[in-house]
């Protein structure tokens, strides 16, 4: 049961990584944008950017097919992106206007897809672990193969409740696999200050649940951590816990002045670690792409997140009469399949 480092290279097509770095590009180029329409005040109240980490859901959506689940933190942008939903629906909610994922009544925080099964967006601190293990006790109750994703940084994972999950995950064999975003920060409290045993990958040992560590700078490596992982759950094996370390560039929010890390330190990575680059040094290195490719690539980005920008701020605001809807769920499915 001992955990274990990934090292290997997996295989890849250049068909893929150009898709890779393609869902990698749109994620921070939306990110880049959001952050500026926060500084314009078209978003108001809290926002946290995915800057960094990109490598992290792109890598792990790469294993999945559709009936998985995926439920994350705040920091949630980039998994709703990486999953398919629309980027104009996203940006929509971040400017609270109708045509956002929560009609404009839920920001940042507070998007659901069930066409894409992406479960929230969740602002208090590790509370979407348990849940995500409940979508996956649903799985394993309807007796199909699905499995869940429940995304948590390193500060949840020093939470009680993350090890209440463990147990009951491991007890009934849940299809569910813990992904720590291990970003080295919790707000601005660095991951040496606040844990005491800082290989998170380790956690579940005490429950049966194998664990790894993955470099998530590196999407090939957190793919193939996430085939791993997907498979063992699929099969029935029960939860798996990811250690994917990886970097926010940003701060935690849009009003963090991170004075708690050197410029430095965020230059190095971005320079030497940073999981665009890396991808694109494979793909023209490799001759698998030219320059001009890239730069179609990254015209079309631009345009599909302009476009989300311009739909956001276009979307009307709710109207007053939807101030008491979508309070209490009315009509909900009693579907078994
Ligand atoms: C229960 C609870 N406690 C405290 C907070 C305030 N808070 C918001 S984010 C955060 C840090 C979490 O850090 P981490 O889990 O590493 O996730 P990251 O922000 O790095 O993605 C804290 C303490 C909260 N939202 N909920
Ligand atoms: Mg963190």
């Amino acid at each position: 049961m001992a955990a274990k480092k990934t090292s290997k290279k997996p295989n890849v097509s250049a068909e893929e990584l150009l898709g890779y770095y393609r869902e990698m590009l749109l994620i921070r180029r939306f990110e880049e944008k959001a952050g500026q329409l926060y500084g314009m005040g078209l978003i108001g109240g809290f926002c946290h950017l995915y800057i960094g980490q990109e490598a992290v859901v792109v890598g792990l959506e790469a294993a999945t097919k559709e009936g998985d689940k995926r439920i994350t933190s705040y920091r949630d942008h980039g998994h709703m992106l990486a999953c398919g939903m629309d980027p104009k629906g996203v940006m929509a909610e971040l400017t609270g206007r109708s045509g956002g994922y929560s009609a404009g009544k839920g920001g940042s925080m507070h998007m659901f897809s069930a066409e894409k099964h992406f479960y929230g967006g969740h602002g208090i601190v590790g509370a979407q672990v348990p849940l995500g293990a409940g979508l996956a006790f649903s799985d394993k109750y309807k007796g199909n193969d699905n499995v869940t994703f429940a995304y948590f940084g390193d500060g949840a994972a020093n939470q009680g409740q993350i090890y209440e999950t463990f147990n009951m995950a491991a007890l009934w064999d849940l299809p569910v696999i813990f992904v720590i975003e291990n970003n080295q920060y919790a707000m601005g409290t660095s991951q040496e200050r606040s844990t005491s045993t800082p290989d998170l990958y380790t956690r579940g040992e005490a429950f049966g649940i194998k664990g790894e560590l993955v470099d998530g700078m590196n999407v090939l490596a957190v793919k193939e951590a996430s085939e791993k992982a997907v498979a063992h759950c699929r099969s029935g094996k029960g939860p798996y816990v990811l250690e994917v370390k990886t970097y926010r560039y940003r701060g935690h929010s849009m009003s963090d002045p991170a004075k708690y890390r050197s410029r430095d330190e965020v230059q190095k990575m971005r320079e030497e670690r940073d999981p665009i680059e890396q991808v694109k040094a494979t793909l023209l290195t490799g001759k698998h792409a030219t320059e001009e490719d890239l730069k179609a690539i990254d015209k079309d980005i631009k345009a599909i997140v302009n476009e989300s920008a311009e739909f956001a701020k276009e979307s009307p605001e709710p109207h007053l009469d939807e101030l008491w809807t979508d309070i209490y769920a009315e009509n909900t499915s009693q579907e078994t399949a």
